[in-house]
């Protein structure tokens, strides 16, 4: 018999209760890595002056570059609030908070006449 299938059966011929708990926990973590290390590139491209954080025009750059949306006026305060340790950019916990509640209502669609200015 095939050593693999051998290893997988463990001789009740089931997949433990464990073993699929500990599949979907690696999954989760493969997940969550993956999702890290994209906003690390993320953040890296946006990045210009290489301070390892995004600041308010630097996130103004992503949003316009990635999903086509510019910053209300209301949007600064919030901004402020996203940068929880206050120091005037976001980092990739911060940013990864900001993807996941972006403040839609703080921002506006990019008139297609201003995309080429
Ligand atoms: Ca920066
Ligand atoms: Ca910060």
């Amino acid at each position: 018999m095939c050593q693999t299938w051998a290893w997988a059966l463990r001789g009740n011929g089931k997949i433990g209760e464990e073993e699929y708990t500990a599949f979907l926990k690696r999954r989760e973590e493969e997940y969550q890595n993956e999702l890290r290390e994209g906003l690390q590139q993320t953040l890296k491209d946006f990045d210009k002056n290489e301070d390892g954080k995004l600041e308010e025009e630097e996130i103004v750059q992503l949003l316009a570059a990635t999903r086509n949306l510019r910053p209300k006026a209301s949007f600064k305060p919030a901004f402020a609030e996203l940068d929880s340790d206050n120091d005037g950019g976001l980092n990739v916990d911060e940013l990864e908070f900001f993807l996941q509640h972006t403040p839609w209502n703080l921002l506006e669609e990019i008139p297609s006449s201003e995309m080429m200015s």
